[in-house]
């Protein structure tokens, strides 16, 4: 936009501009549109707000677009993409910056959608089709963008999967979407506010394995060749419970990965220190296990190489993600008091010729510049149900797991390949013990802390409830 053009009174722009072409039985198209209404503001005599639209990032699985999602050269204002989506499941997805580089703050004065011209009521049955901000939060009338401040949106049009013959198109379709959003800048002494983006959205879609295991211990029985699925889908709006999926933008690329970036609620975060839950914290943990902050669940680590006493995860909690992995999140406490399974700060000293000493004290552990700890017994008794203290030698809680599988994704309950994880906790009667989810059998199990062939490091997060939509 050139300066002269600036100094015009008012202007419609158009500041998104979708196209695409849905071939069905048929095609599709649609557009989305934003505008910038009249001046309405008092601080500014003119209304050229210098918004605009930025870093177009495309999802992966989109389809391969005729015309991809692209800005206009010469009007930052446009973004136009065609795409021809030819079977069921077909989908194009992409966010794209909404940048406010003006002085002043910006208001969506309007947003009005359109397909083929006319004001949508109801959308084609076949037709899945969406602009909201990147966490899912709807795209309203009076938000604001804040002067400097950036806004990401997702735009997501998709051929919806398992439908009925009724609800399939007859022919093929061709669709054009329109979505205008207008703006203004803010009034003088106008209460504003901007959408708080979130950390954590609900999973659209859930993680699925198909089982290789054979695991007659096991709680719950699969057969080979099931397909498990994990966590909750099914949820009550306003409530957290036990294996809830979530997708957290952790790395804080805009991006809510349902693939990198599942996690799995818990619990409420368990305060070691005072001894109780937080209910302003959730304990989130992640699907996978990692190595060097990445997931992988093929590597085992010894979890602290010191023998005599229990100083917490020294040697293992080096995997996890630090902040160059995930920058969007950082621990509650990243000191901690340590905890044997049955809440106290007490193990028992073992000599070399297996004299036990007992009630000697457990300390802190820091984990120095880690985003993500391993997770407590606590946590783990309050979301399956486990009570200790447990009998760990006979039996091994074989089936203690069982409300609990999306504890087990990626590890050896599943396919004999992959590798158990550590918890936080040390043992009452062991300061040499510590305990670890045994996934090959479903069971929370012992092993020598400085064994590196028994368990991973899977990471939990500490995240205020209030930054996550549920
Ligand atoms: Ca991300």
């Amino acid at each position: 936009m050139g300066n002269t053009e600036k100094k015009k009174k008012s202007k419609k722009i158009w500041l998104l501009v979708i196209l695409f072409l849905l071939s069905i039985v048929g095609a599709v198209s649609a557009f989305l549109i934003i505008t910038k209404g009249d001046k309405t503001d008092t601080k500014k005599t003119n209304y050229d707000s210098n918004i605009y639209f930025a870093n177009i990032k495309e999802f992966s699985g989109s389809v391969t677009a005729t015309k991809k999602a692209e800005i206009s050269n010469d009007d930052k204002t446009k973004l136009t993409y065609e795409v021809t989506l030819s079977k069921p499941g077909d989908f194009y997805q992409f966010n794209v910056d909404v940048k406010n580089d003006d002085s002043a703050d910006c208001i969506l004065n309007a947003v009005k959608s359109k397909m083929n011209g006319k004001s949508i009521s109801k959308l084609p049955e076949y037709l899945e089709y969406s602009v909201t901000y990147n966490d899912g939060q709807e795209i309203k009338a009076n938000q604001a963008i804040k002067s400097g401040k950036t806004k990401t949106y997702t735009v997501r049009i998709a051929y919806k999967k398992d439908l009925s013959e009724d609800n399939l198109p007859k022919e093929k379709q061709t669709l054009s979407m329109e979505l205008n959003l207008d703006t203004r800048y803010a009034k003088k002494d106008e209460t504003i506010e901007e959408v708080d983006i979130k950390l954590c959205k609900r999973a659209s879609v859930l993680h699925t394995f198909i089982y290789t295991n054979k695991c007659d211990d096991c709680a719950i029985t699969h057969n080979i060749g099931d397909v498990i699925t994990y966590g909750n889908q099914n949820t009550t709006n306003g409530e957290l419970k036990s294996g809830d999926a979530f997708d957290c933008d952790v790395n804080g690329d805009g991006v809510y990965d349902n693939k990198k970036e599942r996690f799995y609620y818990v619990s409420d975060y368990y305060d070691t220190t005072s001894k109780s839950f937080n209910s302003d914290y959730a304990t989130l943990i992640y699907y996978n296990n990692v190595k060097a902050g990445e997931p992988n669940n093929k590597f085992t680590y010894a979890y602290d190489y010191n023998y005599g006493d229990f100083y917490g995860p020294v040697f293992s909690h080096a995997q996890l993600p630090s902040a160059r992995e995930w920058s969007n999140v950082k621990l509650f406490k990243e000191t901690r008091q340590l905890l044997n399974e049955n809440g106290e700060t007490t193990t028992t000293a073992i000599s070399l010729k297996g004299a036990a000493t007992p009630n000697i004290p457990l300390g802190t552990f820091t984990y120095t510049d880690k985003v993500a700890r391993l997770l407590t017994i606590q946590e783990l008794n309050q979301a399956c149900g486990i009570t200790f203290p447990c009998t760990y030698i006979a039996g091994l809680q074989a089936g203690k797991l069982g409300t609990c599988e999306y504890l087990l994704e990626n590890t050896r309950y599943a396919t004999p390949n992959f590798s158990n994880w550590w918890l936080e906790n040390a043992h009452v009667d062991s300061a040499i013990s510590v305990w670890y989810v045994s996934s090959s059998d479903n069971a929370i199990r012992l092993a020598p802390k400085y064994d590196s062939n028994y368990a991973g490091v899977r990471p939990v997060i500490d995240v205020l409830k209030s930054n996550i939509l549920y």
